[in-house]
């Protein structure tokens, strides 16, 4: 019940902190299962600053409305679009919700399917339920990455649109993008790449090396991509990414909102009122940190993985279920359930929901973080 008179200050701010210990942190390297992690200290003084911003409502705040714009043109150019059509929303999720609804509302069929690979995100089951469109599941091959003949096989004239994965969320799988898009063009379907994750590692990877296809907007059958600054982009939550290709896209979504201060304003995004705060952190990272202080951030982060890889490999009672990829390693067990209890009694911030233990070696994750949890997986393990 709401106190009939306020309390103090300080004993509010002295009982959160007390309840909130209950939270892991990130700075505890104890998270090693979440794609979320500490956002960068220039992210936090934007927010602390600009939080009262509304971008549900740009006519009051125009200038957070053109940095809203800007910060989607510079993650379209990352992507190589000239013209970029998006937002900043707030999440991978709402994002693959915006590309379903655009595909959907610029189709002309009866009863919509999208198809996407088994390993998809869950946000497509929202989507999905939300936007009554059927999901019709593609085969992964033995690589854990997209059959393309399945998905091929699967095209009907009812198809609205086709999902292909830069970065899946259980292993950090990148579908052949390439393939998919050939296939988009030949058949005249959209194709939507969920790069919600790869989409902050995998230009930086590329640039320094690492052997990744293309899976952007360089590929004419992409239609839209999701790329979330909240993950590897060290951006505050909130700060999802949606970018179109074409217009056209953002107008199939569109609802107007006239009355508003701008006038001319159109909501193509699920929310409403939304955090200018977010857009503008996401605007100052970019310039911040810029390509070379993201692909410094990547490049230890891949390196860990491959180190992290070898250790699980080396390990008896532990099995890699494929090298990796990007930044997330994942590894199985016989009594996988039960190592999974006996790590999480230990503090460890994981789930091993799918079958396997991931880990991603997000920007607070560092090799001591990593020694100490592989000294507690071989106790655990020897004691069993
Ligand atoms: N697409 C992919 C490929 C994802 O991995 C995720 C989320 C989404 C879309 C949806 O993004 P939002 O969660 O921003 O809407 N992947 C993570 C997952 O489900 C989200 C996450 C983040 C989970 C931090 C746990 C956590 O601690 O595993």
């Amino acid at each position: 019940m709401i106190p009939e008179n306020g309390r103090s200050e300080e004993e509010v701010l002295e009982e959160l902190e007390k309840r909130l210990s209950l939270d892991l942190t990130f700075d505890s390297g104890k998270i090693l299962g979440s794609m979320c992690t500490y956002p960068h200290p220039i992210a936090r003084k934007v927010v602390m600053k600009y939080m009262d911003r509304n971008l549900g409502d740009p006519g009051l705040h125009v200038g957070s409305r053109e940095i809203e714009r800007e910060a989607i043109q510079m993650l379209g150019e990352l992507l190589h679009l000239k013209k970029a059509h998006g937002n900043i929303v707030s999440g991978g999720t709402e994002a693959n919700i915006l590309a379903v609804r655009a595909f959907r509302n610029r189709s002309d069929v009866e009863n919509p399917e999208l198809i996407l690979p088994e390993s998809a995100h869950f946000s497509f089951l929202k989507a999905s339920d939300l936007l009554n469109v059927r999901l019709v599941w593609a085969k992964l091959k033995k690589d854990h990455s997209v059959d393309v003949r399945d998905v091929e096989n699967k095209i009907t004239d009812s198809t609205i649109g086709i999902v292909g994965i830069a970065g899946t969320t259980g292993l950090g799988v990148v579908d052949d993008i390439p393939s998919l898009s050939d296939l988009a063009v030949d058949y005249g379907v959209p194709l939507h790449v969920d790069a919600a994750f790869g989409g902050f590692v995998i230009p930086f990877a590329k640039a320094l090396g690492y052997d990744i296809p293309d899976f952007d907007f360089k590929l004419k059958g992409v239609q839209s991509i999701t790329i979330d600054p909240h993950k590897m982009g060290m951006a505050p939550i909130p700060a999802g990414g949606i970018i179109f290709r074409k217009k056209k896209f953002v107008e199939s979504i569109s609802i107007p909102a006239p009355y508003l201060a701008g006038g001319k304003v159109s909501h193509p995004m699920i929310t409403g009122t939304r955090p200018g705060a977010n857009a503008i952190a996401v605007w100052a990272l970019l310039n911040h940190l810029g390509f070379e202080g993201y692909k410094t951030i990547v490049g230890e982060a891949m390196k860990l993985s491959r180190w992290f890889a070898e250790r699980i490999k080396s390990m008896s009672g532990v099995h890699l279920i494929r090298e990796p990829v990007l930044n997330i390693v994942s590894f199985g067990s016989e009594k996988l359930g039960e190592v999974e209890t006996i790590l999480k009694t230990k503090g460890w911030g994981i789930s091993a929901h799918r079958g396997y233990i991931r880990i991603v070696m997000m920007p607070h994750v560092k090799q001591e973080h990593l020694e100490a949890f592989l000294r507690d997986l071989r106790d655990v393990l020897s004691n069993l």
